[in-house]
C-alpha cells in the first residue's frame, strides 16, 4: 500500500448507486480511488474522474490495505471476496445486512487475517459527500481500524463508532430504520384520514413534519425509563388516559372510511399492557410485550 500525501488511498468494491456515491466522495477529497465492479462499464465515468480500475477484486485488494465494499448483499460480498488475499489488509463493509451477519464477516475476515469493520450507512446516495445532509455512517468492530482510517471513514459521512461487536452497526442501521417505517406507517394513516376532504395535502405536510419533529425526543424519556426500569417516572400521559382515547381514532378512521390497521397492532399492545395493570406507566411498557 501506498499513502500520497496525508489522503490514505482507498479501495472501493461495488460501483452501485451508493458505491458511486461514495467513490465521488472521496475522489473529491483527494484520496487515491482505486475501484472494481461486476460489471465494468459501471466504473467508466470514476476513471475519467481519477479514478484507477482494477480488472479484478483481488487486484483491487491488493492495490491498497484500505478496501470498503458497498456491494448488494452478505452473498455478493462473500462472492467477490472469497477470491482475494485479504492478509493484512483492513475491511470496512458497508454492505447493509443482519447483525449476525455482521458477526459471522467478522470472524471470517479475522481468520483471513484481516482487521474488519461493519457498517450502516444512514443515507441516501444524494446525502453522501454534502456536508450538513445529515448523513452517517454507524461502524463497529475493530477499534484499531475505525481510529486508524477514521478521517477517511468520514468523508462521505460523519463516521461514528458504535462498539467492537462488529454486529452493532447493523442493528442500530435496522433499528433506525425499523423507527422510520414506524414513523412512514403513521403518516400513511394522517394522509389517508385527510385524503377525499376538501384539504390540500402540501398544506398539512408542514403540520405533520413540525409535530414528529416536537413529538421526537419523547425517545429521550423512553431511554431513560428503561434505563431506570421505572416506566411511571415523569409521564405526562398515562397509559389509562391515552387507551381511553383510543376508540376516537378508531372511529375517526371509520368515519373517514379508512382502514386503522396501521394503528391497531399499537393500539393492541397498549390495551395488553394496560390490562396488566399498569395504567399509570408511560407508553414504555409496550417495549417489554415485544420481546419473544
Ligand atoms: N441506495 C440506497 O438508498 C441505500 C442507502 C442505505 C445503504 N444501502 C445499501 O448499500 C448497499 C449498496 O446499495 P446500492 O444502492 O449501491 O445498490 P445497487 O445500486 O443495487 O448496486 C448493487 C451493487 O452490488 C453489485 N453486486 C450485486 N450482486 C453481486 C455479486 N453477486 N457479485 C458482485 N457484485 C454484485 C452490483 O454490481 P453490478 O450489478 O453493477 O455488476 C452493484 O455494484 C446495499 O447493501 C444497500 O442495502 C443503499
Amino acid at each position: 500500500s501506498h499513502t500520497t500525501g496525508t489522503k490514505t488511498p482507498v479501495t472501493l468494491l461495488g460501483l452501485g448507486a451508493m458505491g458511486t456515491a461514495l467513490a465521488r466522495a472521496w475522489l473529491a477529497a483527494g484520496h487515491p480511488l482505486t475501484v472494481w465492479n461486476r460489471t465494468p462499464s459501471r466504473a467508466a465515468a470514476l476513471t475519467a474522474a481519477g479514478a484507477r480500475a482494477a480488472d479484478s477484486a483481488a487486484t483491487a485488494v491488493a492495490a491498497n490495505t484500505l478496501t470498503v465494499v458497498c456491494l448488494l448483499d452478505d452473498a455478493s460480498v462473500e462472492e467477490t471476496l472469497n477470491r482475494t488475499d485479504l492478509t493484512g489488509k483492513d475491511l470496512v463493509n458497508l454492505t447493509t445486512g443482519t447483525p449476525a451477519q455482521a458477526r459471522a464477516r467478522a470472524a471470517w475476515a479475522r481468520e483471513r487475517g484481516a482487521r474488519y469493520l461493519d457498517g450502516g450507512i444512514m443515507a441516501v446516495p444524494p446525502m453522501i459527500g454534502v456536508p450538513d445532509a445529515g448523513a452517517h455512517i454507524l461502524l463497529s468492530g475493530s477499534r484499531e481500524l475505525f481510529d486508524q482510517h477514521r478521517q477517511t471513514l468520514a468523508v462521505p459521512a460523519a463516521a461514528t463508532f458504535v462498539g467492537e461487536d462488529a454486529g452493532f452497526a447493523a442493528l442500530y442501521d435496522v433499528a433506525l430504520l425499523s423507527a422510520m417505517y414506524g414513523m412512514f406507517a403513521g403518516a400513511a394513516h394522517a394522509f389517508a384520514l385527510i385524503r377525499g376532504e376538501d384539504i390540500d395535502p402540501t398544506k398539512f405536510a408542514p403540520l405533520l413534519a413540525d409535530w414528529l419533529v416536537a413529538m421526537a425526543p419523547a425517545v429521550h424519556q423512553t431511554a431513560d425509563q428503561l434505563r431506570s426500569g421505572d416506566y411511571t417516572k415523569d409521564v405526562v400521559s398515562t397509559l389509562a388516559m391515552q387507551v381511553a382515547g383510543t376508540p376516537t381514532f378508531l372511529t375517526t378512521a371509520e368515519e373517514q372510511g379508512v382502514s386503522p390497521e396501521l394503528l391497531t397492532a399499537y393500539f393492541t399492545l397498549m390495551r395488553r399492557r394496560l390490562a396488566e395493570g399498569s395504567g399509570e406507566e408511560d407508553l414504555t411498557g409496550v417495549i417489554d410485550l415485544l420481546a419473544r
